[in-house]
């Protein structure tokens, strides 16, 4: 019999690769999709799996829906990765970062608990909750210390999830991920912002802002560092921890972490470009409050889960470069 999953989220760049990963192992799934003026399924078609997923029109942020969606698909294995999960934005918009990345989350784990209490339950923990980090390797042992309101709401989440794990006996793991990109990553994300810039400025193409040829990339915090790794390898791991026979927390993460400013020199270098002619840092960017660096102990996801990342930062940014050269290239055609 094949399983259902429900999944938050699913429009988002994680949604659409465990999309195709639960369906490539027979699973029926079942996506929750927010209300938006504009269509938000461009992920999944771009993975080719927009027509076998079933849409379920709902909100994080209304428990109502939450329940209909649950009682309508009945999932064995429900993933919540809706979220607001800008951290910049996280600031400008604290309270609904705290309504739909937060409390969102307590939603629905209270609707689980009401009516579907036996489908296991995955909560999208972040680096983010160890901000600015207790300990230089941080592990499922690092006590956390978020520096944004999207960080706190996120401990919330995973906060909320252990204690209905531990008060109600559900099914409910954490799964705190560190930075993972790819070609479908939202466009305000550094790395993305980035390569999306480096195909505009090697094929002489227009700016996102509508002010000419793109000629160069204005940044903040460049000495940044973070632990990135490729989304396809970490949707991988979510599913895993649902397949163990008990709930548990686990980091996934590469084990590396690299500044913006090296992973720009990849980017920039692989169309044959300096970084350094091109790169502007502008304060605009900076954040209230930085996370300065990240650097996560996968051990527990390579012992318990057989878990790894397989793709390395350089075929990452390769791979974003390349799509985005494509993208581009369409664009001007
Ligand atoms: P995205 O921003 O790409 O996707 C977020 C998804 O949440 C979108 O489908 C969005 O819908 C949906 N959403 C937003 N608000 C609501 C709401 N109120 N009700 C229902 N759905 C909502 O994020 P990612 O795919 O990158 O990340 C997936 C999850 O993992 C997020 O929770 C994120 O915070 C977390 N995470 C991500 C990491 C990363 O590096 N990518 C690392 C660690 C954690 P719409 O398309 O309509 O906006
Ligand atoms: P992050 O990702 O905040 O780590 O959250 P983001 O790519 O936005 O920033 C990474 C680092 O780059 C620095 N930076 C810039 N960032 C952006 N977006 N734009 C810039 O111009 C820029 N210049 C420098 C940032 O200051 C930061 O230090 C992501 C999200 O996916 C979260 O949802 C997730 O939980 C965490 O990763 C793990």
């Amino acid at each position: 019999m094949s399983k259902t999953a429900l999944i938050t989220g699913i429009t988002g760049q994680d949604g659409a690769y465990l999309s195709r990963f639960l369906l490539s192992k027979g699973y029926e799934v079942y996506g929750l999709l927010a209300r938006r003026s504009t269509p938000t399924t461009w992920r999944l078609q771009h993975l080719g799996v927009l027509d076998k997923v079933h849409l379920i029109d709902g909100d994080l942020t209304d428990i109502a829906s939450i329940v209909r969606a649950l009682l309508a698909c009945k999932p064995d294995e429900v993933y919540n990765l809706g979220a607001q999960s800008f951290v910049a934005t996280s600031w400008a918009q604290p309270i609904l970062t705290a309504n739909a990345t937060g409390l969102g989350a307590l939603n629905i784990l209270e609707a689980i608990r009401q009516v579907r209490p036996e489908a296991k339950f995955y909560q999208a923990s972040t680096s983010e909750m160890f901000g600015k980090i207790q300990e230089p390797v941080q592990s499922e042992r690092t006590p956390f210390y978020p520096r944004s309101p999207y960080g706190v709401a996120k401990l919330f989440a995973h906060w909320s999830t252990i204690n209905y794990r531990e008060s109600f006996g559900l099914f409910g793991c954490s799964g705190i991920l560190f930075n993972h990109e790819s070609p479908l990553r939202g466009i305000e994300f550094v790395t993305r912002k980035v390569t999306d810039a480096v195909a505009r400025i090697k094929l002489g193409a227009p700016s996102r802002d509508g002010d000419g040829v793109q000629k160069d990339l204005h940044l903040g915090n460049i000495d940044a560092k973070r632990d990135w790794g490729f989304a396809g390898d970490y949707v991988e791991a979510m599913w895993a921890m649902l397949q163990q026979p008990e709930p548990d927390t686990y980091v996934v993460a590469t084990g590396r972490t690299t500044t913006v400013r090296d992973m720009c020199r990849i980017a920039f270098e692989h169309v044959g470009l300096d970084y350094e002619k091109y790169v502007v840092v502008d304060p605009k960017f900076y954040r209230p409050a930085e996370v300065d660096i990240l650097l996560g102990n996968p051990a527990k996801a390579k012992e318990k889960l057989g878990w790894e990342a397989k793709t390395t930062l350089e075929q990452l940014i390769t791979m974003m470069v390349d799509a985005d050269l494509e993208r581009v290239k369409r664009e001007i055609a």
